[in-house]
């Protein structure tokens, strides 16, 4: 038997003496941090400011192994390295492999596996390929679900399945056979036995999951380069390891008010100033709230990046954008990273100038295929690089524009894959694409953070599609090129409830489906089924059926009228909830394990989901479909449309024909009910109004001016508001905003109670 290692402390870190030294570094009672220096130099992208808390611990010799504990976690390490963790109560949560990978025997040979491989098909199974790499390998219970990793398209639990981390824009339809997408996201959260954890693996290399694929025995994490790096989450609740994980990667900050908005886009719109308009037109004549269209590719003056071709706009870009802002319209224009190789464009002659771009391994500019044609890659991992974008993006705010969408940004390249070589910059130290390939989207969409942020002085309004873990900080996402199919408007729930779980609470998909013909059908169930999305824009690929909520007439443009009025009420419920996910790292749009992770039956519904805490949404995904059966979780529930009531913890059967959206709100709750408006004001709201749903209900709403940082500085109302036995008491809890709201409303079953404000005491008094 091999001795246990020695060991060293500095601070909270204590430091083991194995042949590659390993290091525990305590951050919190409920974060470990385990490393190896495996020799790659350089810091995280995810995680930014020192997150070490001063905590108690104890390391202990047990004679076989090690014990280091805190109040929530204790790690165990035996001479031979394994490294297993319990809760505080003694429950493993993960625990170290003691065995092999036993390999599945797909029953090809090495040279037919080559043949596949040469036709573009991949064997699965990805192991490490040279000494470079590494794996962790953990015990899987029988009862144990596996859950996060970002956007991957599959179910919620992704045991039985692997994955991999390597940003890719792959055109096939997204289905369950993909293993990966545009996001890499390497965290895993898991219930073992009922206990949860999780594991953030902060390497960006190109790496894998097997989430008990390979063996029911066991799940690995495997990367090809870099150091081991990750952090064993602790916590009492699937929502303690979301808050413990967003409190290491960041938060999603608070959104403008007007992004939880409908949006509309289409790629091809912004060709002409008069297609632009003839949208806004028919927006305002069919009375469909709408807050932003948005600009895909070909405003710009040949795919040239921060250029706008003013010949397709008449009344010149700027003026165009503010004649569509004064109708309440925002425009939120797309920027690719690639940069079209032409001397005469500024961009990329100061680009070039500057040393800006990314370059072979013999010091050449690296150009490959984009939009443009021949283009050259920004380095962003460069700060300079970064502040060179953040100053571009100047071009932008100086005509108005409202926010920034980022497309492209894996990279995407159209001539062949950006070999690994490549001269990429990891900060100011030279690296490679291999390393910087996942984080590529993640700096481009910083960069755009910042500029909009200096520039504009208010909330800055990025969406990307590429991003790594640590991107929420700055910037929205959306799920990427799906299609108009019934899988995808299936998919778009556990696809967004997992970016939920992942610390990316802003998020959305296409509705409608981007590639291929929708029908009014799809159409409408998916309307339905982004509803609550906080990300909420119908978006096509050029040269697919139009799909605006006009085009197939009725009754689809009332249906989808009457979701989209549905929507704007719910918009303060929704900015309510980021303001508290900005506190606790919940996602407003979350599943149901994630509210509840005690009941079995929540851990594996793919079919709903929750908004916050008292908002049920089940909603049609199969084509045809009039009714469908709704699991209810704990508590009593009332259905929004016809306030009938059901006892939580069953399954019922609920009508669902074409207009309707399955949807539940839990029994003795209040929520805001925001104005019917068509757009979303900068204007302070002078009423609120709340809607008690069951006999009694408390809520605490979050008011502030909705766009800029003020709030920061305390500029922000806290009302409590309690209704109990038909009285209805309203508190302002906190008062730093001036523009308190004049009147509050209170529907209740039998009569609506409105209060007004007394600014000499600062009260709310019942009017009667
Ligand atoms: O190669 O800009 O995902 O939303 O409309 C396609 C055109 C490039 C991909 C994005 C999509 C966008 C499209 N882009």
């Amino acid at each position: 038997m091999t001795n246990l290692p020695t060991y060293t402390q500095s601070g909270q870190t204590v430091t083991f003496d194995f042949a590659t030294n390993l290091q525990l570094t305590v951050l919190t009672a409920s974060i470990i941090h385990v490393f190896s220096d495996r020799g790659e130099p350089g810091a995280s992208y995810a995680i930014e400011g020192d997150k070490q808390q001063p905590t108690a611990f104890t390391v202990t010799n047990q004679g076989d192994h090690y014990d280091l504990t805190t109040a929530a976690l204790t790690v165990h390490l035996d001479a031979a390295g394994h490294l297993d963790v319990d809760d505080a109560a003694g429950h493993p949560l993960i625990t170290a492999y003691r065995g092999d990978r036993q390999l599945i025997d797909k029953g090809v040979d090495k040279v037919h596996q080559r043949l596949v491989e040469a036709e573009g098909h991949s064997i699965s199974g990805a192991t490490v390929e040279d000494d470079r790499g590494y794996q962790v390998i953990e015990a899987l219970a029988s009862d144990e679900q596996l859950y996060g990793l970002g956007d991957k398209p599959g179910y919620l639990n992704k045991r039985g399945y692997e994955y991999d981390n390597w940003n890719s824009d792959i055109p096939d339809a997204h289905l369950e056979t993909f293993t990966k997408l545009y996001k890499s996201i390497p965290v895993l959260l898991g219930l073992k036995n009922g206990h949860p954890y999780g594991l953030f693996f902060d390497n960006p290399y190109r790496s894998h999951f097997d989430l008990g694929k390979e063996s029911a025995h066991y799940y690995f994490y495997s990367a090809v380069a870099g150091n081991l790096d990750y952090y064993v989450l602790g916590g009492a609740s699937l929502k303690a390891i979301v808050t413990n994980y967003t409190y290491l990667t960041g938060r999603t900050p608070l959104p403008q008010k007007w992004t939880l908005g409908y949006q509309q886009s289409r790629w091809g719109y912004s060709a002409s100033q008069r297609e632009v308009q003839e949208v806004a037109d028919e927006l305002e004549k069919n009375d469909l709230p709408c807050d932003a269209i948005h600009f895909d590719v070909d405003y710009m003056r040949g795919y040239r990046v921060f250029t706008w071709d003013q010949q397709k706009y008449p009344s010149g870009p700027g003026q165009f954008i503010a004649q569509l802002k004064r109708r309440g319209i925002r425009v939120i224009p797309i920027i690719d990273p690639g940069v079209k190789q032409d001397p005469n464009y500024a961009v990329y002659e100061t680009g070039v100038k500057n040393g800006y771009f990314v370059k072979s391994p013999d010091g050449k500019l690296y150009i490959n295929q984009v939009w443009p044609g021949n283009a050259a890659f920004p380095d962003f991992g460069r700060p300079a690089v970064r502040d060179w974008w953040a100053h571009n993006v100047k071009f932008l705010t100086d005509l108005g524009v409202a926010g920034i969408w980022n497309d492209m940004n894996e990279p995407a390249s159209f001539k062949g894959p950006i070999p690994d070589d490549v001269v990429f910059s990891d900060q100011d130290r030279p690296a490679t694409h291999q390393k910087m390939h996942n984080v590529y989207g993640h700096n481009m969409a910083r960069a755009t953070y910042a500029g909009l942020k200096a520039q504009q002085g208010k909330r800055p309004f990025v969406i990307t599609r590429a991003a790594y873990a640590g991107t929420q900080k700055y910037s929205t996402v959306w799920t990427g090129d799906n299609q108009s199919i019934w899988p995808h408007v299936q998919l778009l729930i556990p696809q967004l409830c997992t970016l939920g779980l992942s610390g990316f609470s802003f998020v959305g998909t296409d509705i409608g489906g981007f590639g291929a013909d929708t029908t009014p059908e799809l159409l409408t169930r998916w309307i339905e089924a982004g509803l609550f999305s906080p990300l909420f824009r119908n978006h096509a690929a050029m040269g697919t059926r139009h799909q605006e909520p006009w085009v197939f007439g009725e009754p689809t443009l009332s249906i989808y009228r009457k979701y989209l009025k549905l929507r704007y009420r719910f918009v303060p419920y929704l900015y309510d909830l980021f303001a508290q996910e900005t506190q606790t790292g919940l996602p407003p749009m979350r599943p149901l394990v994630l509210n509840d992770d005690q009941d079995p039956r929540n851990r594996e519904i793919n079919d709903e989901y929750m908004v916050g805490e008292t908002v049920l949404v089940a909603p049609v995904v199969q084509q045809g479909q009039t009714k469908r059966l709704v699991y209810l979780p704990r508590g009593e529930w009332i259905d929004f449309w016809n306030n009938r009531e059901y006892a939580g913890h069953q399954d019922i059967v609920a009508d669902a024909p074409l207009a309707k959206l399955p949807l539940f709100v839990q029994k003795n709750t209040l929520l805001p009910w925001g104005p019917a408006v068509s757009h979303i004001s900068d204007q302070p709201d002078t009423t609120m109004t709340f809607r008690l749903f069951g006999d009694h209900g408390i809520y605490d709403h979050y008011q502030d001016n909705g766009t800029d940082f003020k709030y920061q500085a305390g500029e922000w109302n806290g009302y409590h508001i309690v209704v109990d036995h038909d009285q209805v008491i309203v508190t302002l809890t906190h008062h730093g905003y001036a523009a308190a709201y004049a009147t509050i409303r209170v529907a209740l079953a039998d009569r609506v109670v409105t209060l007004t404000y007394q600014p000499a005491t600062q009260t709310y008094v019942e009017q009667v």
